[in-house]
């Protein structure tokens, strides 16, 4: 067995473990990433799309805003469609002050692998078999395997950044754990396309089902339809899909709809969870490890960047002064964050889906919701500063 010596230990290699550890590396703080795929599985995950205006201005102050200013799309503003109504912008830049930006996780990763091989970062990929020990210590450590070897990493912290499936969450005993969970009676079907996108971020409400235009690049297009759990993606040739996009939409939005060939199509379930804490002696768990939100708030990603934020403060408050209040505030902190997320796609996830078997009463509570959003722009401010993101705490 191998032996190596690190402050923190960052299970993951996504968005969250790569971001820490690039934040960490700032502050003079070293780490390990362990990632049990290779990176090419990584980088070829096509996720979430929207950023925050906080994200955004997070990676811009820890240098890593110069391909996103690049290649970007800033937005001022989603739309909602919905059936037989004219659509309307919830104009977050009026309301805020602040912008969104259209910028693919895979860029983002991409951009954050760029940082930690220019800093000589430490990743370890297709560390397999991953397991954490002693977390109550005072000397947590890691082991792994890796090209048929054990190898032990002795740390200060080590940090659950490996999403829903991964083992970090599961090394906290059920007795302390405590898990919040609603499942959604469908999924979304996505797909991506080179061709010019709907100029909007547009959520759609239809009858058939929900539908949203989103995109990556002025030639790279993100789209969505609401889909049934057991459908597979072998029943949706790309002339079906578009059809079906198509059938969601205004007569004008379809008509401005330019198809093509998927380049990339996949299906996800819908789920909101969370487990509290988010701490379990010296583990931390960040991003998809400790809560999963629908996608209908474009938060899943934005939230893996505010744990990030509060959990990199937090270690470097307590390497430079020895104290430890931040680390022992971070569970808290960052599930203030993480329920107004939750809370947020929740109601937007309620709101945009036709619900398999809702009554007439359900039905018309979802379209007064609606209507009162469209003319109340007291509703709209509320939606706006949340879909924005809400200010980092201090
Ligand atoms: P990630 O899951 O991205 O990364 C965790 C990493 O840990 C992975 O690379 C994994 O390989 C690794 N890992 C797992 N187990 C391990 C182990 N035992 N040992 C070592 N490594 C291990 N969010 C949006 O905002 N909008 C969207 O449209 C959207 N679409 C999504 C579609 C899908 C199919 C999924 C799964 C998620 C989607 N999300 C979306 C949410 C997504 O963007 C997450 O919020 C984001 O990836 C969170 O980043 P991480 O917390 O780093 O988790
Ligand atoms: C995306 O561009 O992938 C996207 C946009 C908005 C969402 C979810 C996903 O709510």
């Amino acid at each position: 067995m191998t032996a190596t010596r690190t402050q923190v230990a960052i299970i993951g290699g996504g968005p969250a473990g790569l971001l820490l550890s690039h934040l960490l590396h700032r502050e003079g703080i070293d780490s390990i990433v362990l990632e049990r795929q290779s990176r090419a599985h990584v980088l070829a995950r096509i996720r979430a799309g929207v950023l925050e205006a906080g994200t955004i201005a997070l990676l811009r102050a820890v240098g890593l805003g110069a391909r996103m200013d690049r290649e970007g799309l800033p937005h001022d503003g989603v739309v909602i469609a919905w059936e037989g109504r004219p659509r309307f912008v919830i104009d977050t830049k009026n309301f805020t002050g602040k912008a969104m930006m259209a910028y693919g996780q895979t860029a983002i990763t991409e951009d954050l692998y760029a940082a930690r091989d220019a800093a000589g970062g430490q990743i370890v990929d297709q560390a397999d078999d991953v397991r954490l020990h002693e977390l109550t210590a005072a000397r947590p450590h890691v082991t792994y395997r890796k090209n048929g070897q054990t190898h032990r990493v002795d740390c200060d912290y080590v940090a659950g950044c490996d999403g829903y499936h991964g083992v970090s969450r599961q090394s906290i005993p059920a007795t302390v754990l405590k898990v919040f969970e609603r499942g959604y009676p469908f999924g979304w079907l996505g797909i991506m396309s080179e061709t010019p996108p709907f100029p909007d971020i547009c959520y759609c409400y239809h009858s058939r089902g929900f539908a949203l235009a989103s995109m990556r690049s002025p030639m790279l297009s993100r789209y969505y339809i609401q889909c049934d759990l057991d459908t597979t993606i072998e029943q949706w040739p790309d002339e079906r899909f578009w059809r079906e996009f198509k059938a969601r939409c205004s007569q004008d939005m379809a008509a401005a709809i330019v198809t093509g060939p998927s380049i990339e199509k996949s299906i996800a379930p819908l789920r909101s969870f969370v487990a509290e804490p988010m701490r379990y002696g010296r583990l931390f768990l960040a991003g998809d490890a400790a809560h999963i939100v629908p996608p209908t708030g474009a938060k899943g990603l934005n939230l893996a960047v505010s744990d990030v934020y509060y959990l990199a403060r937090a270690l470097v408050e307590n390497y430079r002064t020895g104290h430890s209040r931040a680390l022992d505030g971070y569970s808290d902190m960052a599930l203030r964050r993480v329920w107004g997320a939750e809370r947020l796609s929740w109601w937007l996830t309620m709101l945009l889906h036709r619900f398999p078997d809702e009554s007439p009463f359900e039905q018309r509570m979802r379209e007064n919701q609606f209507d009162y959003l469209h003319a109340s722009e007291h509703a709209q401010a509320s939606l706006a500063e949340q879909y924005v993101g809400l200010p980092f705490e201090d």
